[in-house]
């Protein structure tokens, strides 16, 4: 089986009593990158992290950054962003949340960052098309944006394998984001998914070291990350609804 993929920590669901020794030790790790979401209140019911989350934790690694905008019309403050960030880094942003979302992409390019686009559950293929041609990266959302510890949609699956398809002819990385677990990586890596976001399903709240986690989920090793208690699993049976 492929282990040629990317893993990035979901940060906000990092622990922020400790927040300096959280990057660092995923650092370590071998973590590939730190997902960063912003969140507004108004694009997503929710607020995650802000801009001065990102920048610390951009100060305590090498690793890059890749910042998920769930914020109406990024494009007025993109530049807050972009100055803090440095040059490799991902900017994703959501369509919808634009009225002019390649323009946006545009400015996200003339900063030397790498543009993204986030395709939500209920966004089709069709939405985005356009904009896939211009961007390097799509995050696929397997959940509503705005929450962690939210269940798989199953629904999404047929989209991710047509993404896919898309992936091979026009040349972008394609990232899963919501709800990944081992069962979720081991089914999509041999398709060819690059890199998986990892949150409260897999990597945070557990009661191992992020070292042996990400060993084991590069290997595909099942066996033992099912011995991981999920210390955060009533957040899943209890799933956010809007
Ligand atoms: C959701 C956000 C995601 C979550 C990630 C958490 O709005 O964009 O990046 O942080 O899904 O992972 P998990 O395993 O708790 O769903
Ligand atoms: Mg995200």
């Amino acid at each position: 089986m492929s282990n040629d993929f990317k893993l990035n920590a979901s940060m906000m669901c990092a622990n922020y009593g400790h927040l300096a020794r959280e990057v660092e030790e995923l650092t370590a790790a071998g973590i590939d990158s730190f997902h960063i979401d912003i969140m507004d209140g108004r694009y997503v019911p929710n607020y995650a992290m802000s801009l001065n989350d990102m920048a610390y934790i951009a100060g305590y690694t090498h690793k890059p950054l890749d910042v998920h905008l769930m914020v109406e019309h990024p494009s007025t403050h993109i530049e807050l962003f972009l100055k803090n960030l440095r040059k490799g880094d991902t900017v994703y942003i959501h369509p919808e949340a634009e009225y002019h979302p390649s323009t946006t992409l545009q400015k996200i390019i003339n900063a030397g960052m790498v543009p993204g686009i986030a395709i939500n559950p209920g966004t089709s293929v069709e939405t985005i098309i356009e904009m896939i041609k211009i961007v390097d990266k799509v995050l696929v959302m397997s959940v509503n944006p705005g929450n962690a510890g939210q269940m798989y949609l199953p629904y999404v699956g047929t989209k991710i394998d047509r993404l896919l398809e898309l992936r091979e002819e026009m040349h972008f990385e394609l990232t899963w984001d919501g709800a990944c677990s081992i069962e979720r990586i081991m089914e999509y890596a041999p398709k060819g998914m690059d890199a998986f976001v990892l949150g409260t399903t897999i990597l945070f709240g557990k009661k191992r070291g992020y070292a042996d986690i990400i060993r084991d989920v590069k290997a595909m090793n099942k066996d033992a990350l099912d011995k991981d208690v999920d210390d955060k699993g009533y957040l899943r049976t209890h799933p956010v609804r809007y």
